[in-house]
């Protein structure tokens, strides 16, 4: 449970005041302080001028500054480390998968900085939203800051680099894929549990990253379940892992707690029909699902994927239904050609193959990008098969869901968490 934290504190400019920038000469007098103290009218000895060392570049309150300017070389942090298990522990000497990593570091299609740079934007947007976020805020305006926190520090380039998919700000016994619409009035309260679901990309690379926020104690149990269950699901994930045992691991973790609601104990339920999933360029779902309930899934994990590894908890049916009006599309990656007869979806199509190409997006992104009396267009582009909607998706009414969500990379050597960060 997040206590309400004291006033916004003052920005801290960047960089210090003195704007020119060259070192202050100090006059010091020739003998004034020597040993008698008293002030002898010395020669006046010029000091020699010691470099004021530069004032380390620091991020903004809110974000602004673009991680380039903070990592000049280029070169982003690693995530949290884990060595592979079992037979595949020979992997962490072995000659072979290190010269293979290296490679992949040289090679700018796998490099690992794309999603180090997207993780590391993650982090610090994240920071300021987990301290900023309160109840009374308009969903709105918490989406923006954080959109806007995205495109300043992954200096936001077309589809080189900026926002991974819609914010997600699902509230209460919604669990995934709402996100405020334009003139869209909903005000977060005090007894809202929120799921807050950002992504990022660098050149496709998409990193996704959630946490839950609630702000008052009733189900702090419930975020405790979630997050141990995902980060069950973190460690046991690695290459030759079956979906489906992997899913027992994390089910049995997130059925090991119970939420005391109003003197009324109850279960956390995985939800059974939401799923965390493999990540490909530019797809946000790479094909794989890996669910939250034992299942017979032989599909197994492989060396250089990137898996988004995101549970969900529910203390009521764990299964949600969708419900409520869409704010979340997508292209479809093998989208069918088919002749548009509507010339407004033609154009509209080809601003969303311009500004999104296969990325998943919101209205507001739309209206952004400077459309507008869409609807008709959209609805058709979706009855056609080419665009993908998806709905806001809820358990019943009175029930309450939390997620917690990390992007991992099987790396040939060992695994990398790469969104890791002091907070989950
Ligand atoms: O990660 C249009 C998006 N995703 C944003 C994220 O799990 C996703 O339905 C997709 O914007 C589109 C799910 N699993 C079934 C396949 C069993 C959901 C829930 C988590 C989420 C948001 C997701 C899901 N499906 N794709 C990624
Ligand atoms: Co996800």
């Amino acid at each position: 449970m997040i206590a309400p934290v004291p006033t916004e504190k003052k920005p801290d400019e960047v960089p210090p005041a003195n704007a020119d920038g060259d070192e202050e000469e100090e006059i010091e007098e020739e003998g004034a302080h020597d040993a008698q103290g008293a002030g002898g009218e010395g020669k006046k000895k010029k000091k020699k001028k010691k470099p004021k060392k530069k004032s380390k570049l620091e991020q903004t309150e809110p974000p602004t500054v673009g991680l380039t300017k903070l990592f000049p070389d280029g070169k982003f942090p690693e995530g949290e480390l884990h060595e592979y298990k079992d037979d595949n522990s020979y992997r962490t000497t072995s000659e072979e998968k290190r010269y293979d990593e290296r490679m992949a570091m040289e090679d700018p299609e796998i490099t690992y900085n794309n999603i180090r740079r997207a993780a590391e934007v993650h982090r610090q947007v994240r920071k300021y939203a987990r301290k900023t976020i309160r109840p009374g805020m308009r969903m709105i305006d918490i989406a923006e800051m954080i959109e806007n926190g995205v495109r300043n520090l992954v200096e936001e380039d077309g589809l080189e680099s900026g926002v991974g998919f819609p914010t997600g700000l699902s509230l209460n016994h919604c669990a995934a894929h709402y996100s405020p619409n334009p003139g869209d009035t909903l005000v977060l309260g005090e007894k809202d549990v929120l799921k807050v679901d950002f992504g990022v990309h660098v050149k496709g690379r998409i990193l996704d990253s959630a946490f839950t926020l609630n702000f008052d104690p009733t189900y702090d149990k419930l975020l405790e379940a979630v997050k141990a269950a995902t980060d069950t699901g973190v460690r046991e994930a690695g290459i030759d892992v079956r979906l489906g045992e992997l899913a027992g691991y994390i089910q049995e973790t997130m059925e090991s707690y119970e939420v005391e609601v109003n003197g009324k104990v109850l279960p956390v339920k995985p939800i059974e029909n939401l799923s965390g999933h493999s990540i490909n360029p530019y797809q946000i779902h790479g094909g794989k699902s890996v669910l939250l309930v034992k299942n017979d899934d032989p599909t197994k994990m492989e060396e250089g994927e990137y898996f988004a590894i995101e549970t969900f908890g529910s203390t009521g049916r764990g299964k949600v239904i969708e419900q409520g009006e869409v704010s979340h599309y997508a292209r479809k990656v093998d989208a069918p050609h088919v002749p548009l007869r509507l010339t407004s979806a033609k154009s509209l199509l080809k601003s969303i193959n311009k500004n999104f190409g296969t990325l998943p997006w919101c209205r507001r992104y739309l209206e952004r990008a400077g459309e507008s009396k869409y609807l008709l267009a959209l609805n058709h582009l979706v009855s056609q098969g080419i665009v993908q909607d998806y709905p806001p998706l809820c358990d019943v009414r009175g029930a309450m869901t939390a997620q917690f969500e990390h992007t991992i990379l099987l790396r040939p050597t060992r695994k990398e968490v790469v969104s890791r960060g002091d907070d989950y």
